[in-house]
């Protein structure tokens, strides 16, 4: 016996990457639907070898379903999945809507997989931000190891991240400037993003950091540890797929680099590629429809005194999407209700 499963927004990037995760992974589905919202109805969709047609999540009834994967953003989350959680039809939520709603749990399963027990309180559950995901993974192994006090952490993130639109954008601008017949001026970015890099991810904040870099903050003290200090600069650079992190981290109890390196290596969900040669280590190119964290460059800080710096690269889609929402669904099922 397996799941009732709907996804909604299953048009968008995210949306179409959860239903390739869930046939790639052999969820055990009874039944899927696929919602969208009025403008995309009736447009089809892959699962596995099935082609699924789009119903409208305006006049869906979630009654019955077993779970709802969301990837329709704050707006549409905040009317429809209210809704689904009522009929209880427990929601993992894609959006940043309810991640620091301290009643909902903000799961990545490989770091906190003991929160899923909140999600009773509003039969809702908040997947994190790509940039976070993806960093929490690889710093929870070496928190338990040897305390983390402090995280300085530079992103270099796709263009996917900001949805169809931001790729469209950097696609046909690298096209104009090569053919300069034609003008794509800044639309969803603010500057010119093709052969350049942008130092602003969503709004910012009255603190003079973006809600990006603000989200990594929060989140990573959700998900892992309130202690943990974290500072973070995030930039969207001309990458279509992969988000990039430097990280530096200052722990309370020295780390060697190899023993850091071996930690990461046994680490659920942390693939370590770290020849210190030529090409010894991930780029975002390589790391495309893969499940993988892949952690690159771990050596040690000498200018303090428990330092690392490492190198972070994950499919932003995947691990950072559509991936952490499958595992959640997976870690539900597993955990709570049990069918599978
Ligand atoms: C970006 N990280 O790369 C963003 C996309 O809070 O879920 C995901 C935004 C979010 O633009």
């Amino acid at each position: 016996m397996g799941y009732r499963v709907v996804i909604a927004g299953a048009t968008g990037n995210v949306g179409r990457e959860m239903l390739n995760i869930l046939a790639e992974r052999q969820f055990p589905v009874d039944e899927i639907t696929v919602l969208a919202s009025r403008k995309s109805l009736g447009t089809e969709v892959s699962f596995g070898d099935k082609t699924l047609k789009t119903k409208d999540l305006d006049t869906f009834d979630f009654a019955g379903w077993d779970m709802a994967l969301f990837a329709v953003g704050s707006e549409a989350t905040k009317k429809y999945a209210p809704k689904a959680a009522a009929a209880g039809c427990v929601v993992i939520d894609n959006s940043s809507l309810y991640r620091y709603d301290s009643e909902i749990p903000l799961i990545v399963p490989e770091v906190n997989p003991q929160a899923i027990h909140g999600y009773s309180k509003k039969n809702i559950i908040a997947n994190p931000n790509c940039s976070t995901a993806q960093m929490v993974v690889a710093l929870k192994p070496l928190h338990d190891r040897a305390r983390i006090k402090r995280v300085v952490v530079s992103t270099y993130q796709s263009v996917s991240g900001a949805g169809k639109e931001g790729a469209d954008e950097l696609w046909d601008q690298t096209k104009s400037i090569y053919n300069p017949t034609s003008d794509v001026p800044p639309s969803k970015f603010t500057k010119q993003i093709a052969f350049n890099v942008i130092p602003h991810i969503d709004v910012f904040m009255d603190s003079g950091e973006t809600k990006e870099e603000w989200k990594m903050v929060a989140e990573t003290k959700k998900i892992v540890d309130p202690s943990i200090k974290v500072t973070a600069t995030c930039v969207r650079v001309p990458v279509f797929v992969g988000h990039s992190e430097a990280i530096n981290i200052e722990f309370e109890d020295h780390l060697d680099e190899n023993e850091a390196r071996d930690i990461l290596r046994e680490a659920p969900g942390v693939m370590v590629i770290d020849k210190r040669e030529d090409g010894g280590y991930v780029t975002p190119i390589e790391c495309v429809g893969d499940f993988a964290t892949f952690i690159s460059r771990i050596r040690q800080d000498s200018t303090i005194d428990n330092g690392l710096n490492m190198w972070c690269v994950s499919d932003n889609l995947r691990k950072g999407a559509a991936l952490n929402a499958v595992q959640i669904a997976e870690l539900l099922g597993r955990e709570v209700l049990k069918k599978g």
